[in-house]
């Protein structure tokens, strides 16, 4: 009877061990972007993809518009294991790590294909950077080309003054600093309420934020300046990583890299539609004044030569690469 029972339970143990294997895995999602917007539709898809390629065992669920953690606190949840995978625009962290801001030194990279030779020189930095903070990196998906909105026209930097400027990152308070403007740091999710309250009067951004706020409401000019690209990454926590098997982070992978590809390709179909639907609701559209680039282009070469002494010979390597490409 004795030897019975200890089938039984040792049968029992045997098949809880094989359901619990076999359990779908649920995780959350972060992302601090609209749903609508092409970065969370995107990660969306990776989140099917995964779960079409594990045959349902690892099911994703987003949680888009900053509603599970804000934009600031979404890098830190993932690394501490809080949420599993998560989505963050990573130039918001340079202050951690000067790489992360590579994406954003201005000027260096304005267009698409200028994005993705530098995402190509940088990338493997980055993934050891991410490493250091307990992340695995997944894809990254750079916004369109980030230009200027204000309420009034300006036409050099000298009209910037003392202007109410919101911030996403280090270099974009760091333009404010540079041009006499109030920076004040605010995520994307309360950029809507920030300019109706008057919190904010000016920020950098792409054509893409700008439709998602209806900035139309409140601003009345974009200035096409052609600031940088910067990536939205996304990234898993290492220890749930490594607790993974190889066929589950081989579809992790391979559909990283289609929402690389797909994302990127969507960010670039639809950066001119943005811009169309910012001046169909009224807004002047325009390329920035020579005396307002040669403001700007000043503030660049500044902000590279901080830029560079701040990342040392990785930084070096990363632009000396880039510039061969
Ligand atoms: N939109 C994001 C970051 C870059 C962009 O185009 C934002 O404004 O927060």
């Amino acid at each position: 009877m004795n030897r019975l029972n200890a089938f039984l339970a040792s049968t029992a143990i045997a098949v809880m061990a094989m359901s619990s294997a076999q359990a779908a895995e649920k995780w959350d999602m972060p992302m601090a972007y609209p749903a609508t917007n092409f970065h969370s539709e995107n990660g969306a898809a990776f989140a099917k993809c995964v779960s079409d390629g594990t045959g349902g065992n690892l099911e994703i669920v987003t949680h888009p518009g900053g509603s599970l953690f804000s934009g600031n606190d979404i890098k830190r949840a993932v690394q501490t294991g809080q949420a599993p995978i998560g989505e963050r625009l990573i130039s918001a962290h340079a202050n951690e790590n000067p790489l992360y801001g590579v994406d954003s030194i201005p000027f260096l990279a304005t267009s698409f294909e200028a994005s993705d030779k530098l995402w190509k020189a940088a990338s493997d930095k980055v993934k050891e950077a991410l490493d250091a903070d307990n992340l695995v990196y997944v894809y990254a998906v750079p916004w369109p080309p980030q230009g200027l909105y204000t309420k009034k026209d300006v036409n050099s930097a000298a009209d910037l003054k003392g202007v109410k400027f919101r911030a996403y990152n280090a270099a974009t308070a760091r333009i404010a600093e540079l041009a006499g403007m109030v920076p004040v740091q605010i995520e994307a999710a309360e950029l809507s309420q920030a300019l109706a309250t008057g919190v904010a009067e000016s920020f950098i951004s792409s054509g893409s934020t700008g439709v998602d706020s209806k900035v139309w409401e409140q601003l009345t000019n974009f200035y096409d300046v052609l600031a940088w690209l910067p990536r939205n990454v996304v990234f898993i926590n290492k220890d749930i990583w490594n607790g993974l098997d190889d066929a589950t982070r081989k579809a992790i992978s391979d559909c990283g890299d289609k929402a690389a590809a797909d994302g990127t390709a969507k960010s670039a179909e639809l950066a001119g539609q943005y811009l169309k639907t910012l001046a169909e609701n009224g807004m002047k559209v325009s390329a920035p004044s020579d005396a307002l680039k040669q403001d700007l282009g000043a503030y660049g070469a500044t902000m590279t030569e901080e830029w560079l002494q701040k990342a040392g010979a990785d930084g070096k390597a990363i632009i000396d690469a880039y510039k061969g490409m």
